[in-house]
């Protein structure tokens, strides 16, 4: 007996291009609202940041996805059945996936993230503890139009979108996103997506403005981050955390706000801040059911079943390809 994992599980690296973050931020700070793409949160402190956001007492989304995920997998399951091919965009740590494995039996598991290292490790992780399960991981930019020419052709497709994820694109793109994944699920294909949902804006509030200031953190991460790789002139404690709920549009903001009159600079450019000018790092949209299921139908999605928690937080989707 050998005591030494074997990895079990195949590779396929499409070398997605490192998002040009010095072009995109420099372009972003022109722009007016000045904004920086959300994506651009996530270096190795930034991805730490976020998993402790997760563990706040005010931000209720993972635990309350993770519980709907726990008590509805043997339906899950069902609708699916066994031995299908199951594709998680953006699988990050896969710990979601886990609570569905034993029940769902997939012939395989497709993780698929642009974060090489962390991917690699989570796929072989999943591989071991799950030794029956095929793992094909895929280092994409799932963002891009997704093609797997290299997974098994057989078996019916579930997508896995969990973490409300689905939220960070304004409904123009995430239609257009879901498009995509409707084009991958297949003929036979469904997409099982978390959403999170519209509610008193009280609960909104204290989640991207928890107590311990992990979100705070999290956002002003992303000044320390332009300031150490792009070599910039700028103080981050010169900025604060903003967020809140814009009922208007439907979405949580976040913002960093200049404290005070400021110039930035990067590169060879100066960027001059008015007192309480922002920048806004994300928006983070907030559907009823009924909104997302026309969303999801204007891409081609059929709704079998949406599953709540008792207190209507977060919302879980199982759609069908088909009719
Ligand atoms: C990962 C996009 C789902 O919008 O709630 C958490 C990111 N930002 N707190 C979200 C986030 C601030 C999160 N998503």
């Amino acid at each position: 007996m050998s005591g030494i994992p074997q990895t079990r599980i195949r590779f396929y690296d499409e070398h997605p291009l490192m998002a040009d973050f010095f072009g995109e931020v420099l372009s972003g700070l022109q722009q007016r609202p000045r904004c920086i793409s959300p994506k651009f949160f996530y270096d190795e402190r930034g991805s730490e940041l976020f998993d402790a956001i997760c563990r706040t007492e005010e931000y209720y989304p993972t635990r309350t996805e993770q519980q709907l995920l726990q008590t509805h997998a043997a339906e899950i399951a069902e609708l699916i059945g066994e031995q299908c091919l199951l594709i998680e965009p953006g699988s990050g740590n896969s710990d979601k996936v886990r609570l569905l494995l034993d029940q769902l039996q997939p012939a395989a598991y497709l993780p698929m993230d642009i974060s090489r290292d962390f991917l690699f490790q989570a796929a072989e992780q999943v591989a071991n503890d799950y030794p029956w399960l095929d793992v094909y991981a895929a280092c994409v930019d799932f963002t891009a139009p997704l093609n797997l020419p290299w997974c098994p052709d057989d078996g019916r497709r579930l997508i896995f979108f969990p973490g409300s994820s689905i939220g960070n694109f304004d409904p123009g793109q995430a239609e257009v996103f879901l498009r995509n994944l409707h084009n991958v699920a297949g003929d036979q294909g469904s997409l099982l997506i978390g959403v999170d949902m519209k509610k008193d804006p009280a609960i909104l509030n204290a989640a991207y403005n928890d107590s311990e200031g992990v979100t705070a953190a999290f956002n002003l991460n992303l000044l320390h981050r332009i300031q150490r790789e792009l070599n910039a002139e700028l103080d981050p404690a010169l900025f604060r955390h903003h967020a809140f709920y814009n009922e208007d549009q439907g979405r949580v903001e976040m913002h960093l706000i200049s404290q005070r009159a400021q110039t930035l600079k990067i590169g060879d450019q100066q960027f001059h801040f008015d007192k309480d000018e922002s920048i806004h790092t994300e928006s983070s949209y907030k559907y009823t059911v009924e909104e997302f299921t026309d969303l999801a139908g204007r891409a081609g999605f059929t709704s079998r079943q949406v599953w709540t928690d008792p207190d209507q937080l977060f919302s879980l989707h199982y759609f069908d390809v088909r009719d």
